[in-house]
């Protein structure tokens, strides 16, 4: 659990970079609707969890910093009501929220309306999320509209600010208490993994593997899975974001799973590929352990000052190379890394995603990839993926049958660390014989 102090510190990381005589908004998310008047869980908006670890509904965080740079944090939320609660359950309601939170003052979300037209007045700027919610600019623009009518005494913000600039950023930099729940969420994650691969046998469903994964998340307490879990047999892995996981697992074939869960708010994005009954064929043995060999190599790399773009030439060099070796790519390296013409290079048929993406609260986590346009060099408490993988459609016409049908990805979490990385998902088996092992015995 990452601690009430910790949200008070990035609320301060936030302030320290407002300017002087500026507020800064947030607002929760919204419960959706799944059906008639049936809701979704509710899952907070990222940021505003972020700034808060408030998990309610309804609610905004407002963030002042005055001219002369004292400060404040208010929270607008549900009030209590006896009887909504007995419905729809527990609130905290400001007054408990104002202690529970360190925060310098709360009231009923009722007020924000009104209370936010005073709060602005005077101020020269405000931050929040642009664009994010037709209905929360809305808020914020109605609010700003009000101060400007109140007459020539009052006096409305001139500058508007994208809070993700700020926000993002310091998302970014996993603090040691993150690193300690993505760990814990990679480690529930791992034991799925191997739960599956202890499961699986010719004959059950995708979907019977992925009740798997989902049970052994929320019986250890992930109730959310970070996303919707891919369970790909045989040449469904070739596509990339393939969530029906309806079809019978076939004895002979690989599947693939990209499963991971979130716990207290922190992802966890892993994806392992492994023959159904247990053994790899020879070609799904020397595909598998180049996609393997590429991950390898791609990992030595990592330190800071890498690059994601360095890191994933390195990874489709390796697997490049390997097809060449295999006969399923001809000509040369360079040849098949570099676009001809208007084509992409001839690897992207078979490896056509990216190696890495930013991991934390989201599963592709927010901060930016570029600065001023130039690849960003990775510094220590950054956590991303990497996720090298090869996909050979079953109704490809330039490869030898033998290769047909055949997906595979292989996909951890790692953190960027003074010396190195270190790999939070090292508990999920992915060499050949470790593989064979497990699902032998
Ligand atoms: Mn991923």
């Amino acid at each position: 659990m990452i601690a009430q102090s910790e949200y008070l510190a990035r609320r301060e990381a936030v302030l320290a970079q407002m300017s002087a005589n500026s507020l800064c908004i947030l607002f929760s998310a919204s419960e959706q609707t799944r059906s008639n008047d049936t809701e979704y869980l509710f899952r907070q908006n990222s940021d505003f969890f972020y700034l808060t670890g408030f998990n309610e509904p309804q609610a905004a965080l407002v963030l002042i910093k005055q001219a002369d740079n004292s400060t404040q944090s208010i929270l607008f939320c549900r009030a209590k009501d006896k009887l909504a609660e007995i419905w729809n359950g527990r609130r905290i309601g400001p007054e408990a929220a104002k202690e529970l939170f360190n925060l310098s003052s709360a009231y009923p979300v009722g007020e924000l309306a009104t209370q936010l037209v005073e709060l602005l007045n005077g101020k020269t700027a405000v931050y929040w999320l642009q664009g994010e919610s037709q209905l929360n600019d809305e808020t914020v623009f109605s609010a700003i509209l009000a101060v400007r009518q109140k007459g020539k005494f009052a006096s409305a913000p001139t500058q508007f600010f994208d809070l993700r600039c700020i926000i993002h950023e310091l998302r970014l930099i996993k603090s040691e208490s993150e690193l300690a729940v993505m760990q814990k969420a990679a480690d529930i994650s791992c034991d799925a993994h191997i739960r599956a691969m202890k499961s699986s046998a010719a004959g059950k469903y995708e979907y019977q593997l992925e009740a798997d994964i989902l049970h052994e998340f929320a019986y250890q307490g992930a109730r959310f899975a970070a996303y919707n879990s891919i369970v790909a047999g045989g040449d469904n892995a070739c596509i990339l974001h393939y969530t029906e996981n309806c079809d019978e697992l076939k004895a002979g074939e690989l599947v693939l799973i990209d499963a991971g869960c979130e716990l207290n708010g922190y992802a966890a994005d892993i994806t392992r590929t492994f023959p159904v009954n247990g053994r790899f064929s020879k070609e799904q043995a020397q595909l598998y352990q180049l996609v393997l060999d590429a991950q390898q190599a791609a990992l030595d790399s990592f330190k800071p000052g890498q690059t994601l773009s360095a890191a994933t030439q390195i990874a489709v060099n390796v697997i490049t190379q390997g097809l060449i070796d295999l006969g399923i790519l001809t000509g040369t390296l360079e040849q098949n890394t570099q676009a001809q013409g208007d084509n992409p290079p001839a690897y992207r048929q078979f490896f056509m995603h990216g190696l890495s993406h930013w991991l934390g609260i989201d599963v592709h986590d927010v901060g930016a990839y570029k600065i001023n346009d130039q690849d960003r060099p990775l510094t220590p408490g950054m956590v991303i993926t990497v996720e090298p993988g090869l996909y050979i459609a079953k109704d490809i016409d330039n490869v030898e049958p033998k290769w047909r049908g055949i997906g595979i990805r292989i996909e951890d979490n790692i953190v960027i660390t003074e010396s190195g990385y270190t790999n939070l998902t090292q508990a999920a088996p992915k060499t050949i014989s470790a593989i064979e092992q497990l699902m032998a015995g």
